[in-house]
Protein backbone atom coordinates (compact mmCIF):
# COMPACT_ATOMS: atom_id res chain seq x y z
CA UNK A 1 0.00 0.00 0.00
CA UNK A 2 1.06 3.50 -0.98
CA UNK A 3 -0.03 4.50 2.66
CA UNK A 4 2.96 2.89 4.38
CA UNK A 5 5.61 5.34 2.71
CA UNK A 6 3.35 8.58 3.02
CA UNK A 7 4.44 10.40 5.87
CA UNK A 8 2.47 13.58 6.29
CA UNK A 9 5.21 14.92 8.14
CA UNK A 10 7.09 15.52 5.38
CA UNK A 11 4.29 17.89 4.55
CA UNK A 12 3.31 19.38 7.19
CA UNK A 13 6.52 21.81 7.73
CA UNK A 14 5.05 23.39 4.48
CA UNK A 15 1.98 24.94 6.70
CA UNK A 16 3.22 27.58 8.43
CA UNK A 17 -0.56 28.15 10.00
CA UNK A 18 -0.03 24.89 11.28
CA UNK A 19 2.32 25.37 13.61
CA UNK A 20 0.55 27.38 15.96
CA UNK A 21 -0.55 26.74 19.77
CA UNK A 22 -4.65 27.58 20.69
CA UNK A 23 -5.29 27.66 24.21
CA UNK A 24 -1.85 26.93 24.89
CA UNK A 25 -2.10 23.50 23.02
CA UNK A 26 -0.50 22.40 19.63
CA UNK A 27 -3.42 23.16 16.69
CA UNK A 28 -5.22 19.98 15.23
CA UNK A 29 -6.84 21.36 12.71
CA UNK A 30 -9.87 19.07 11.14
CA UNK A 31 -12.21 21.44 9.43
CA UNK A 32 -10.61 20.61 5.84
CA UNK A 33 -14.29 20.13 3.96
CA UNK A 34 -15.16 24.09 5.30
CA UNK A 35 -11.52 24.78 3.54
CA UNK A 36 -8.18 23.72 4.10
CA UNK A 37 -4.47 25.14 4.85
CA UNK A 38 -2.07 26.85 2.41
CA UNK A 39 1.39 25.63 1.85
CA UNK A 40 4.46 27.86 1.79
CA UNK A 41 4.12 27.46 -2.11
CA UNK A 42 1.29 28.45 -3.01
CA UNK A 43 1.54 31.49 -0.62
CA UNK A 44 4.96 32.63 -1.93
CA UNK A 45 3.36 32.04 -5.45
CA UNK A 46 0.76 34.55 -4.63
CA UNK A 47 3.38 36.97 -3.18
CA UNK A 48 5.78 36.24 -6.57
CA UNK A 49 2.70 37.42 -8.54
CA UNK A 50 2.68 40.73 -7.01
CA UNK A 51 5.92 41.44 -6.28
CA UNK A 52 7.27 40.44 -10.09
CA UNK A 53 4.24 40.43 -12.67
CA UNK A 54 1.16 42.50 -11.05
CA UNK A 55 -1.05 43.36 -14.28
CA UNK A 56 -4.59 42.83 -16.24
CA UNK A 57 -4.65 39.79 -17.83
CA UNK A 58 -5.80 39.91 -21.94
CA UNK A 59 -5.52 43.16 -22.17
CA UNK A 60 -2.23 44.80 -22.45
CA UNK A 61 0.81 44.28 -24.86
CA UNK A 62 3.16 45.52 -21.97
CA UNK A 63 5.41 42.63 -20.46
CA UNK A 64 3.71 42.54 -17.29
CA UNK A 65 0.76 42.60 -18.97
CA UNK A 66 2.06 39.45 -21.21
CA UNK A 67 3.40 37.65 -18.45
CA UNK A 68 0.24 37.95 -16.03
CA UNK A 69 -1.74 36.68 -19.10
CA UNK A 70 0.21 33.87 -19.29
CA UNK A 71 0.56 32.52 -15.94
CA UNK A 72 -3.39 33.11 -15.64
CA UNK A 73 -3.63 30.72 -18.61
CA UNK A 74 -1.22 28.21 -17.33
CA UNK A 75 -3.29 27.28 -13.96
CA UNK A 76 -5.92 27.52 -16.58
CA UNK A 77 -4.24 24.61 -18.14
CA UNK A 78 -2.88 22.90 -14.78
CA UNK A 79 -6.50 22.80 -13.28
CA UNK A 80 -7.30 21.20 -17.09
CA UNK A 81 -4.58 18.53 -16.64
CA UNK A 82 -5.74 17.33 -13.13
CA UNK A 83 -9.09 16.88 -14.23
CA UNK A 84 -7.83 15.06 -17.44
CA UNK A 85 -10.47 17.84 -19.42
CA UNK A 86 -9.83 17.48 -23.31
CA UNK A 87 -8.97 21.04 -23.67
CA UNK A 88 -8.24 24.51 -21.47
CA UNK A 89 -10.57 26.30 -23.16
CA UNK A 90 -13.16 23.73 -21.01
CA UNK A 91 -12.09 25.57 -17.71
CA UNK A 92 -14.02 28.41 -16.59
CA UNK A 93 -12.73 30.53 -13.83
CA UNK A 94 -15.37 31.32 -11.39
CA UNK A 95 -15.29 32.36 -7.36
CA UNK A 96 -15.59 29.02 -6.76
CA UNK A 97 -18.34 25.42 -6.37
CA UNK A 98 -21.30 28.07 -5.64
CA UNK A 99 -20.84 30.65 -8.43
CA UNK A 100 -19.94 27.32 -11.30
CA UNK A 101 -23.23 25.69 -10.11
CA UNK A 102 -24.93 29.60 -10.45
CA UNK A 103 -23.43 29.89 -13.73
CA UNK A 104 -25.21 26.79 -15.24
CA UNK A 105 -28.43 27.24 -13.58
CA UNK A 106 -28.55 30.70 -14.96
CA UNK A 107 -27.34 30.14 -18.16
CA UNK A 108 -28.01 26.57 -19.51
CA UNK A 109 -30.84 26.37 -16.86
CA UNK A 110 -32.53 29.58 -18.14
CA UNK A 111 -31.93 28.55 -22.21
CA UNK A 112 -32.76 24.86 -22.22
CA UNK A 113 -35.03 23.88 -19.41
CA UNK A 114 -38.43 24.70 -19.86
CA UNK A 115 -42.04 24.42 -17.95
CA UNK A 116 -43.01 20.85 -16.91
CA UNK A 117 -39.40 19.75 -17.09
CA UNK A 118 -38.03 17.77 -13.94
CA UNK A 119 -34.92 18.32 -12.56
CA UNK A 120 -33.77 15.91 -10.42
CA UNK A 121 -30.87 16.63 -7.06
CA UNK A 122 -30.64 14.56 -3.82
CA UNK A 123 -31.80 15.08 -0.56
CA UNK A 124 -28.22 15.42 0.42
CA UNK A 125 -27.23 18.63 -1.42
CA UNK A 126 -25.10 21.34 -0.34
CA UNK A 127 -27.15 24.40 -0.11
CA UNK A 128 -25.33 25.73 -3.10
CA UNK A 129 -26.15 22.41 -5.24
CA UNK A 130 -29.83 22.82 -4.53
CA UNK A 131 -30.74 26.80 -4.02
CA UNK A 132 -29.81 27.57 -7.89
CA UNK A 133 -32.27 24.72 -9.27
CA UNK A 134 -35.21 26.14 -6.98
CA UNK A 135 -34.53 29.32 -8.24
CA UNK A 136 -34.26 27.96 -11.92
CA UNK A 137 -37.07 26.01 -11.12
CA UNK A 138 -39.13 28.52 -9.98
CA UNK A 139 -38.52 31.23 -12.57
CA UNK A 140 -39.34 28.66 -15.57
CA UNK A 141 -41.83 26.53 -14.02
CA UNK A 142 -39.66 23.25 -13.72
CA UNK A 143 -40.02 20.96 -10.65
CA UNK A 144 -37.56 19.25 -8.55
CA UNK A 145 -37.38 15.51 -7.60
CA UNK A 146 -35.40 14.64 -5.04
CA UNK A 147 -32.75 11.62 -4.74
CA UNK A 148 -33.33 10.19 -1.13
CA UNK A 149 -30.69 8.95 1.07
CA UNK A 150 -31.45 5.83 3.40
CA UNK A 151 -29.93 5.33 6.75
CA UNK A 152 -26.39 5.03 5.86
CA UNK A 153 -26.39 8.18 4.04
CA UNK A 154 -26.02 6.63 1.00
CA UNK A 155 -28.22 7.20 -2.19
CA UNK A 156 -29.93 3.74 -4.05
CA UNK A 157 -29.29 3.77 -7.74
CA UNK A 158 -32.54 2.12 -7.51
CA UNK A 159 -34.76 5.08 -6.90
CA UNK A 160 -32.67 7.20 -9.36
CA UNK A 161 -33.70 4.49 -11.63
CA UNK A 162 -37.42 5.14 -10.30
CA UNK A 163 -37.74 9.24 -10.17
CA UNK A 164 -35.80 9.26 -14.03
CA UNK A 165 -38.76 9.71 -16.39
CA UNK A 166 -39.28 11.42 -19.71
CA UNK A 167 -39.45 15.09 -18.23
CA UNK A 168 -36.04 14.93 -16.52
CA UNK A 169 -34.32 17.47 -18.07
CA UNK A 170 -31.03 17.64 -15.82
CA UNK A 171 -29.29 15.98 -13.21
CA UNK A 172 -27.23 17.75 -10.75
CA UNK A 173 -25.66 15.57 -7.46
CA UNK A 174 -22.68 15.75 -5.71
CA UNK A 175 -19.70 13.65 -5.77
CA UNK A 176 -19.01 13.45 -2.19
CA UNK A 177 -21.11 14.16 0.80
CA UNK A 178 -19.70 16.76 2.94
CA UNK A 179 -22.09 15.52 5.79
CA UNK A 180 -21.37 11.61 5.54
CA UNK A 181 -18.82 11.60 3.51
CA UNK A 182 -20.59 9.53 1.37
CA UNK A 183 -18.99 8.89 -2.70
CA UNK A 184 -22.21 8.72 -4.59
CA UNK A 185 -22.51 6.48 -7.59
CA UNK A 186 -21.99 9.11 -9.74
CA UNK A 187 -20.75 6.82 -13.39
CA UNK A 188 -23.67 4.81 -12.96
CA UNK A 189 -25.85 8.06 -12.73
CA UNK A 190 -23.97 9.86 -15.92
CA UNK A 191 -24.82 6.52 -17.74
CA UNK A 192 -28.14 6.29 -17.41
CA UNK A 193 -28.95 9.72 -17.88
CA UNK A 194 -26.84 9.84 -21.02
CA UNK A 195 -28.97 7.06 -22.49
CA UNK A 196 -31.60 9.74 -22.36
CA UNK A 197 -29.95 12.23 -23.60
CA UNK A 198 -30.27 14.55 -20.11
CA UNK A 199 -27.08 16.29 -18.93
CA UNK A 200 -25.34 16.01 -15.36
CA UNK A 201 -23.51 18.65 -13.40
CA UNK A 202 -21.66 16.92 -10.62
CA UNK A 203 -20.85 18.96 -7.50
CA UNK A 204 -17.05 18.04 -6.54
CA UNK A 205 -16.11 21.10 -3.49
CA UNK A 206 -15.46 17.50 -1.71
CA UNK A 207 -14.36 15.27 -4.25
CA UNK A 208 -11.61 17.09 -6.29
CA UNK A 209 -9.86 17.91 -3.53
CA UNK A 210 -9.71 14.24 -2.28
CA UNK A 211 -9.57 11.34 -4.68
CA UNK A 212 -8.08 11.56 -8.60
CA UNK A 213 -10.94 13.11 -10.90
CA UNK A 214 -11.28 12.18 -14.59
CA UNK A 215 -13.88 13.84 -16.18
CA UNK A 216 -13.42 12.19 -19.54
CA UNK A 217 -13.75 8.92 -17.64
CA UNK A 218 -16.33 10.14 -15.48
CA UNK A 219 -18.19 11.80 -18.67
CA UNK A 220 -20.18 14.36 -16.52
CA UNK A 221 -21.46 16.84 -18.37
CA UNK A 222 -20.40 19.75 -16.02
CA UNK A 223 -17.89 19.52 -12.72
CA UNK A 224 -18.06 22.51 -10.37
CA UNK A 225 -14.95 23.17 -8.06
CA UNK A 226 -13.65 25.32 -5.32
CA UNK A 227 -9.27 26.14 -4.95
CA UNK A 228 -9.79 26.77 -1.14
CA UNK A 229 -10.82 23.70 -0.56
CA UNK A 230 -7.63 21.94 -2.16
CA UNK A 231 -5.01 24.08 -0.59
CA UNK A 232 -5.25 26.73 -3.18
CA UNK A 233 -7.10 30.63 -2.17
CA UNK A 234 -10.08 31.85 -1.45
CA UNK A 235 -12.10 33.44 -4.12
CA UNK A 236 -10.82 30.95 -7.10
CA UNK A 237 -12.84 27.71 -8.31
CA UNK A 238 -13.56 26.50 -11.88
CA UNK A 239 -16.60 25.64 -13.85
CA UNK A 240 -15.38 22.06 -16.13
CA UNK A 241 -18.00 21.47 -19.00
CA UNK A 242 -18.10 19.65 -22.23
CA UNK A 243 -17.93 21.99 -25.01
CA UNK A 244 -21.41 21.48 -26.78
CA UNK A 245 -22.63 22.65 -23.96
CA UNK A 246 -20.17 25.86 -23.34
CA UNK A 247 -21.13 26.66 -27.11
CA UNK A 248 -24.69 26.61 -26.85
CA UNK A 249 -24.63 28.70 -23.38
CA UNK A 250 -25.47 32.60 -23.13
CA UNK A 251 -23.28 34.41 -21.48
CA UNK A 252 -23.97 34.17 -17.70
CA UNK A 253 -22.81 38.04 -16.67
CA UNK A 254 -21.90 40.91 -19.01
CA UNK A 255 -18.86 43.55 -19.01
CA UNK A 256 -15.38 43.38 -19.85
CA UNK A 257 -13.47 40.46 -22.02
CA UNK A 258 -16.62 38.73 -22.40
CA UNK A 259 -17.15 40.57 -25.83
CA UNK A 260 -16.18 40.11 -29.14
CA UNK A 261 -17.91 43.41 -30.81
CA UNK A 262 -19.97 46.23 -29.35
CA UNK A 263 -22.48 48.46 -30.06
CA UNK A 264 -24.74 50.80 -28.60
CA UNK A 265 -27.45 48.62 -28.84
CA UNK A 266 -26.53 44.99 -28.84
CA UNK A 267 -22.90 42.79 -28.82
CA UNK A 268 -21.53 39.26 -29.76
CA UNK A 269 -19.59 37.43 -28.01
CA UNK A 270 -16.14 36.10 -27.10
CA UNK A 271 -15.22 32.54 -27.74
CA UNK A 272 -15.24 29.95 -24.55
CA UNK A 273 -14.84 30.17 -22.01
CA UNK A 274 -13.79 34.32 -21.85
CA UNK A 275 -17.70 34.34 -22.94
CA UNK A 276 -17.87 33.51 -18.74
CA UNK A 277 -15.37 35.63 -17.22
CA UNK A 278 -16.62 39.22 -17.75
CA UNK A 279 -14.54 41.40 -15.69
CA UNK A 280 -11.08 41.35 -14.39
CA UNK A 281 -10.81 37.91 -12.88
CA UNK A 282 -8.95 36.90 -9.67
CA UNK A 283 -5.75 36.68 -11.58
CA UNK A 284 -3.70 35.83 -8.33
CA UNK A 285 -6.23 33.52 -7.19
CA UNK A 286 -6.04 31.83 -10.29
CA UNK A 287 -1.93 31.46 -10.01
CA UNK A 288 -2.10 30.58 -6.11
CA UNK A 289 -4.96 27.50 -7.67
CA UNK A 290 -2.18 26.67 -10.33
CA UNK A 291 0.55 26.26 -7.46
CA UNK A 292 -1.50 23.91 -5.40
CA UNK A 293 -2.30 21.89 -8.26
CA UNK A 294 1.29 21.04 -8.66
CA UNK A 295 1.61 20.79 -4.54
CA UNK A 296 -1.05 17.57 -5.11
CA UNK A 297 0.52 16.37 -7.97
CA UNK A 298 3.57 16.42 -6.50
CA UNK A 299 2.06 14.26 -3.99
CA UNK A 300 0.30 11.90 -6.50
CA UNK A 301 -4.28 12.24 -5.64
CA UNK A 302 -3.99 7.93 -5.30
CA UNK A 303 -1.54 8.53 -2.20
CA UNK A 304 -3.70 11.22 -1.17
CA UNK A 305 -6.85 9.16 -1.05
CA UNK A 306 -4.89 6.24 0.24
CA UNK A 307 -4.04 7.91 3.38
CA UNK A 308 -7.41 9.58 3.99
CA UNK A 309 -8.95 6.43 4.15
CA UNK A 310 -6.25 4.97 6.39
CA UNK A 311 -6.68 8.28 8.85
CA UNK A 312 -11.07 7.69 8.41
CA UNK A 313 -11.12 3.91 9.11
CA UNK A 314 -8.64 5.08 11.87
CA UNK A 315 -11.11 7.36 13.23
CA UNK A 316 -13.84 5.72 12.62
CA UNK A 317 -12.74 2.79 14.33
CA UNK A 318 -11.75 4.77 17.67
CA UNK A 319 -15.00 6.70 17.56
CA UNK A 320 -17.25 3.44 17.48
CA UNK A 321 -15.58 2.79 20.24
CA UNK A 322 -17.61 5.55 22.49
CA UNK A 323 -21.01 4.37 22.96
CA UNK A 324 -22.33 8.04 23.46
CA UNK A 325 -21.40 9.31 20.12
CA UNK A 326 -23.96 8.83 17.04
CA UNK A 327 -22.15 8.71 13.93
CA UNK A 328 -24.09 9.59 10.75
CA UNK A 329 -23.01 7.78 7.43
CA UNK A 330 -21.88 4.48 7.13
CA UNK A 331 -21.00 4.21 3.12
CA UNK A 332 -18.49 1.71 2.51
CA UNK A 333 -17.05 4.31 -0.19
CA UNK A 334 -16.35 7.33 1.66
CA UNK A 335 -13.91 10.48 2.35
CA UNK A 336 -12.70 11.95 5.17
CA UNK A 337 -15.50 13.48 6.50
CA UNK A 338 -17.26 12.47 9.74
CA UNK A 339 -20.56 13.65 11.10
CA UNK A 340 -21.48 12.95 14.89
CA UNK A 341 -22.84 13.76 17.82
CA UNK A 342 -22.29 13.25 21.11
CA UNK A 343 -25.32 12.22 23.11
CA UNK A 344 -27.36 15.52 23.58
CA UNK A 345 -24.59 17.93 23.63
CA UNK A 346 -25.15 20.92 21.50
CA UNK A 347 -22.47 20.31 18.75
CA UNK A 348 -21.69 24.00 19.53
CA UNK A 349 -20.68 23.20 22.72
CA UNK A 350 -18.66 20.20 21.77
CA UNK A 351 -16.93 22.25 19.18
CA UNK A 352 -16.03 24.98 21.74
CA UNK A 353 -14.87 22.44 24.21
CA UNK A 354 -12.36 20.74 21.40
CA UNK A 355 -11.36 24.06 20.35
CA UNK A 356 -10.11 24.73 24.09
CA UNK A 357 -8.29 22.06 23.39
CA UNK A 358 -6.65 23.13 20.22
CA UNK A 359 -8.80 20.62 17.78
CA UNK A 360 -10.54 22.83 15.20
CA UNK A 361 -13.79 21.12 14.06
CA UNK A 362 -17.05 22.28 12.50
CA UNK A 363 -20.08 22.48 14.20
CA UNK A 364 -23.90 23.29 12.57
CA UNK A 365 -25.91 22.14 9.59
CA UNK A 366 -23.31 22.66 7.06
CA UNK A 367 -25.43 24.33 4.50
CA UNK A 368 -27.07 20.71 4.28
CA UNK A 369 -30.71 22.56 6.15
CA UNK A 370 -32.83 19.31 4.54
CA UNK A 371 -30.28 16.40 5.82
CA UNK A 372 -31.13 17.49 9.41
CA UNK A 373 -34.26 17.75 8.97
CA UNK A 374 -34.51 14.28 7.48
CA UNK A 375 -32.40 13.06 10.09
CA UNK A 376 -34.09 15.29 12.82
CA UNK A 377 -31.73 16.99 14.17
CA UNK A 378 -30.66 20.86 14.13
CA UNK A 379 -26.84 20.49 13.72
CA UNK A 380 -23.61 17.79 14.35
CA UNK A 381 -20.50 18.07 14.76
CA UNK A 382 -17.75 17.44 11.86
CA UNK A 383 -13.98 16.13 11.16
CA UNK A 384 -12.67 16.31 8.56
CA UNK A 385 -9.19 15.29 7.54
CA UNK A 386 -6.63 16.06 5.04
CA UNK A 387 -3.06 15.07 3.86
CA UNK A 388 -1.33 16.91 6.80
CA UNK A 389 -3.22 15.22 9.28
CA UNK A 390 -1.83 12.67 11.66
CA UNK A 391 -3.19 9.26 13.51
CA UNK A 392 -1.27 11.18 16.58
CA UNK A 393 -3.89 14.08 16.07
CA UNK A 394 -6.54 11.78 15.75
CA UNK A 395 -5.59 9.84 18.88
CA UNK A 396 -5.79 12.94 21.23
CA UNK A 397 -9.13 13.86 18.94
CA UNK A 398 -10.68 10.82 20.63
CA UNK A 399 -9.00 11.42 24.10
CA UNK A 400 -10.59 14.52 24.45
CA UNK A 401 -14.00 13.24 22.88
CA UNK A 402 -13.86 10.91 26.05
CA UNK A 403 -13.19 14.04 28.31
CA UNK A 404 -16.12 15.52 26.88
CA UNK A 405 -18.43 12.38 28.17
CA UNK A 406 -16.90 12.93 31.20
CA UNK A 407 -17.43 16.82 30.94
CA UNK A 408 -20.53 16.88 29.94
CA UNK A 409 -21.64 14.05 32.60
CA UNK A 410 -23.82 11.41 30.93
N1 LIG B 1 -18.90 23.27 1.99
C1 LIG B 1 -18.43 22.90 4.33
O1 LIG B 1 -17.98 23.24 5.43
P1 LIG B 1 -17.94 27.14 -1.95
O2 LIG B 1 -18.42 27.81 -0.71
O3 LIG B 1 -18.57 27.70 -3.19
O4 LIG B 1 -16.45 27.05 -2.02
O5 LIG B 1 -18.41 25.60 -1.84
C2 LIG B 1 -19.77 25.30 -1.65
C3 LIG B 1 -19.96 23.83 -1.47
C4 LIG B 1 -20.65 23.13 -2.44
N2 LIG B 1 -20.81 21.81 -2.36
C5 LIG B 1 -20.33 21.09 -1.34
C6 LIG B 1 -20.52 19.60 -1.32
C7 LIG B 1 -19.63 21.74 -0.31
O6 LIG B 1 -19.15 21.02 0.70
C8 LIG B 1 -19.46 23.14 -0.37
C9 LIG B 1 -18.79 23.88 0.75
C10 LIG B 1 -18.23 23.83 3.16
O7 LIG B 1 -19.02 21.83 4.17
C11 LIG B 1 -18.63 25.22 3.48
S1 LIG B 1 -20.35 25.39 3.80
Amino acid sequence: MATQSFDPLKYRTDFPVLDQQVHGKPLIYFDNAATTQKPRQVIQAIAHYYENDNANVHRAIHTLGERATMLYEEARQKIADFINAPAARQIVFTRGTTESINLVAASWGEAFIKEGDEIIVSEMEHHSNLIPWQLLAQKVGAKLRFLPFDENGMIDFKSFEKIFSERTRFVAITNMSNVFGTINPVKKIIALAHEHDVPVLLDGAQSVPHLPTDVQQLDCDFLAFSGHKMLGPTGIGALYAKEKYLQEMPPYQGGGEMIQSVWLDRATWNEIPYKFEAGTPNISGAIGLGAAIDYLQNIGMENITLYEQELTTYALQKMHEIEELTIYGNAPERGAVISFNLGEVHPHDLSHFLDQQGIAVRAGHHCAQPIMRKLNIAATTRASFYLYNTKQEIDFFVEQLKEAVKFFSF
